[in-house]
């Protein structure tokens, strides 16, 4: 036997509503809002860092300036397309004066883009290459 359609449409209207809080719709939707919020924040935070790694690149001596050097001596592409330019990756790690600064360097590096400089190192370099590059890091103080 068929439902009338009109019973049908009352037992819908009536059916038991699950009660959802108001605090817990309230914690989803500000959750919600602050996950957003801290990505766009982050997005900011980064784009500012770079920005300003960028501005000071220019300055001889700066980290990001050395940094710079050594993502274009790796992007430094052959006629075939690829390559790097490992003279250059040598002496910019030569000019770099200090461990301390060795350390901004591979902040700014990663600060530009995104990226960690010893893997890049290890990923541009031959194994021989990239042991030279060791040595020179491992020189400084
Ligand atoms: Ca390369």
């Amino acid at each position: 036997m068929a439902i009338p359609a009109a019973l049908a449409a009352q037992a819908i209207k009536n059916r038991p509503k699950v009660p959802v809080s108001k605090d817990v719709t309230t914690v989803l939707l500000a959750s919600g809002l602050g996950i957003g919020v801290f990505f766009a924040v982050r997005a900011l935070v980064k784009k500012f860092k770079r920005n300003n790694r960028e501005m000071n690149a220019l300055e001889p001596g700066n980290p990001a300036n050395f940094a710079i050097r050594l993502k274009l001596a790796f992007e430094n592409n052959k006629p075939f397309g690829w390559g790097t330019n490992e003279e250059v990756v040598f002496r910019t790690l030569e000019e770099i004066p200090s461990d301390a600064v060795r350390r901004k360097v591979e902040r700014a590096y990663k600060d530009l883009y995104g990226r960690n400089l010893s893997a890049d190192l290890m990923d541009e370099l031959s194994t021989e290459e990239f042991a030279i590059a060791q040595e020179i890091i491992n020189s400084k103080t």
